[in-house]
């Protein structure tokens, strides 16, 4: 085990808040690593939708965290267009999480909906009010899984700095609270600064 596993978790989470900047509802992006070795990401998107899914009579973000092939079905819509479908990947992530809170705010309410190990412990509820967009993904990689569950900051700033080149006018952030080493990447040019 060399750590791409667990690095990977990080990238596909931050690979859901791009899409959602590449379809232009979206400009910033955090990560934060916590001194429990759990992870953030936090967009100002549209927040993941609330609506209940017709065939599985639950809130469609509870099917697609729970489904590790649920991507495809929200494909057709507009999920994710860019190197895969939206939501296979953070069901991984959710299924090799020992626990994972799911944040979303949109249509002025925040909405918390939260995993143990991939399965749904407490559904879909509205949780308060709210003037800004956007999901937050939190997640602790589950240590049953991964022997080492020590991100390195330097790989994951590597992958976020490439991020920032390749997506123009996307800002994103990496905070280490274990370091407070913090760091802001934005590239106004895009790929043409690259
Ligand atoms: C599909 C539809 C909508 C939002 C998203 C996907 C979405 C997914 C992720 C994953 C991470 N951040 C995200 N932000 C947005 C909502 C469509 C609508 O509001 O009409």
């Amino acid at each position: 085990d060399d750590g791409t596993g667990l690095h990977h978790m990080v990238f596909e989470v931050v690979d859901n808040s791009i899409d959602e900047a590449l379809a232009g509802h979206c400009d910033q992006i955090d990560v934060i690593l916590h001194s429990d070795g759990a992870v953030s990401v936090i967009d100002n998107g549209r927040g993941m939708p609330v609506d209940i899914h017709p065939e599985q009579m639950l809130p469609g973000v509870e099917v697609i965290l729970s489904t590790l092939h649920a991507g495809g079905k929200f494909s057709a819509k507009n999920y994710r267009f860019s190197g895969g479908l939206h939501g296979v990947g953070v069901s991984v992530v959710n299924a090799l999480s020992s626990w994972l809170r799911l944040t979303i705010r949109r249509e002025g309410k925040s909405f918390l909906l939260e995993f143990q190990n991939g399965h749904c412990t407490s559904p879909l509820k509205e949780t308060g009010i709210s003037s800004i967009t956007g999901t937050e993904i939190h997640f602790h990689p589950d240590v049953e899984i991964f022997t080492d569950i020590d991100l390195k900051y330097a790989i994951l700033a590597k992958r976020i700095r490439e991020l920032s080149f390749l997506n123009k006018n996307i800002n994103i952030s990496l905070s280490d609270k274990r370091t407070n080493k913090e760091e802001n990447f934005a590239q106004k040019g895009g790929i043409a600064e690259f």
